[in-house]
């Protein structure tokens, strides 16, 4: 029996496209028109069918590779009576099936349409193609069309699982055969399924997310979102949609910390740490949890209860290039602030070099998000669940403050805007304001934190 090379078939406009799944495996018999590989430009997935029947004998590609016209997928020995080698794009199912309009814009080549390359001399005439080159436009608002290829949407149609509900973890939110697998399982072990936002809206009950072919309307780049995005994008939607959140914004006076920090950091620097406000703030927040436990603390699994903390584990916002972590500071409470500046510096400089261990960001009892080095007024932290509160942290500016009474005057004053997220389901608004009235006067007197 003749091996045969089979090639990526003219794929219309595209130039360069993903592989993003390989079919079959060396050994496989393929009857003609079996899909052998899907692969996806930016704007659509099709699956390369097998030309003819055979055994495959050795794959050529792998997942994440770049074909184009001509890459040769696999070799193939051939079935006796099969003739063609050259894949054509296979048509997709009725219900992918493009708009007229749409296919329009990639034209199929003219029938027995050969190959200029020398290698592919003896390729014989590309298989004609039968139906309109597949291109899975992205539908408008009215048709919300989870991003996942044909082979997969079969897989879960024999499944019975509505892919609208499945959280896709490949390239570009695609949805890969694993999701749809870990999607069962979860049905299976009755927990609710992760679902991405239109899915998740629908069960709000709310209209479909807007779908829009952005590059209709210009030049675009598709950049995939880091793992740490993905896993704190999820964690911030759950606990922005689970939680009712209240901010509560407030200004503390941090004239005389400041002096106190800046009179010692020539003093830590030479020890070879720098004393930020950041530790200052933690020592502050602690004092101000042991006035007011409940913000140390979290709802039971039946949210009849709360359970209140007896000990104080901060966690700290940490920009890196690859997202945001929030690695935790363990027991605030025993630690002074020279030893907190010193364990920040350290578990920041781990999360830049992505060093942290997942136990590094668990057992948090509070949560800080400091913007302070980088500029704004307030903001409104996302509560970092199961955790009730967390602090945000803007950028002091110096005011005049009113002081001395009625015969007072203006003051030039250091001031630094708090603002504080909490559960409403645990706190309310009067004790929120007098945590962060309390925050205030300690920070405002920082012998009170210290002490
Ligand atoms: N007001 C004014 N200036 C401030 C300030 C504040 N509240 N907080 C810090 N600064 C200044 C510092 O004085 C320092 O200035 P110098 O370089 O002149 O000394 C500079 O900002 C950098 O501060 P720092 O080195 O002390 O760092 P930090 O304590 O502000 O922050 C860390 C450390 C790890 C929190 C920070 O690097 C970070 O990652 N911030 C982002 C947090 C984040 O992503 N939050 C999530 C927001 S919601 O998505």
């Amino acid at each position: 029996m003749a091996i045969k090379e089979i090639f990526v078939p003219d794929i219309g406009d595209f130039k360069e496209v993903d592989v993003i799944e390989i079919l079959v495996k060396p050994g496989d018999r393929v009857e003609k028109e079996s899909s052998l590989i899907t692969v996806e430009s930016d704007k659509a997935t099709m699956e390369i069918p097998s030309p003819a029947a055979g055994i495959v004998r050795e794959l050529r590609v792998k997942v994440g590779d770049k074909v184009a016209e001509g890459t040769l997928i696999l070799l193939l020995e051939e079935m006796e009576g099969a003739q063609a080698v050259a894949a054509a794009p296979q048509a997709k199912p009725a219900a992918a099936a493009p708009k007229p309009s749409v296919t329009a814009a990639v034209p199929a080549p003219p029938v027995g349409e050969t190959r200029g390359s020398s290698d592919l001399a003896e390729v014989p005439p590309l298989v004609p193609r039968t139906g309109p080159v597949p291109y899975e436009p992205i539908a408008e608002p009215a048709a919300f069309k989870p991003h996942a290829s044909p082979s997969v949407r079969k897989y879960a149609r024999e499944l019975g699982v509505d892919l609208a509900r499945v959280q896709g973890s490949g390239q570009k939110g695609r949805i890969t055969p694993e999701d749809v697998q870990a999607f069962v399982k979860s049905v299976l072990r009755g927990a609710p399924a992760a679902s991405p936002a239109p899915a998740g809206g629908a069960a709000l009950g709310l209209i479909e997310w807007p779908q829009v072919d952005f590059a209709k309307f210009g030049p675009i780049e598709t950049q995939p979102l880091s793992r740490i995005k993905k896993l704190t994008g999820a964690n911030l939607h759950r606990n922005w949609v689970m939680i009712p959140h209240v901010t509560q914004f407030d200004e503390a006076d941090i004239t005389e910390l400041e002096a106190f920090r800046k009179g010692h950091t020539a003093d830590t620097e030479r020890q070879g740490f720098k004393l930020t406000l950041l530790a200052f703030l933690i020592k502050a927040c602690v004092t101000a949890l042991r006035q007011y436990p409940e913000f140390n603390a979290s709802l039971d699994k039946t949210g009849a209860n709360l359970i209140l903390k007896r000990y104080y584990h901060i966690g700290v916002a940490v920009d890196t290039p690859d997202g945001l972590v929030v690695p935790v500071i363990r027991d605030a409470d025993r630690k002074g602030v020279f030893d907190l500046a010193r364990e920040l510096a350290e578990i920041s400089k781990l999360a830049r070099d992505k060093k942290l261990k997942p136990g590094d960001m668990q057992g948090g009892t509070f949560s800080i998000s400091s913007l302070g080095g980088i500029g704004g007024t307030a903001f409104t932290p996302i509560i970092n669940a199961p955790e009730v509160a967390i602090l945000g942290v803007s950028k002091s500016s110096m005011k005049p403050v009113w002081v001395g009474g009625k015969e007072g005057r203006f003051e030039p004053r250091l001031m630094l805007p708090l603002s504080l997220s909490y559960d409403h389901r645990v706190l309310d608004g009067v004790l929120a304001a007098r945590f962060t009235t309390y925050l205030v006067s300690v920070l405002s007197d920082i012998r009170r934190s210290l002490l």
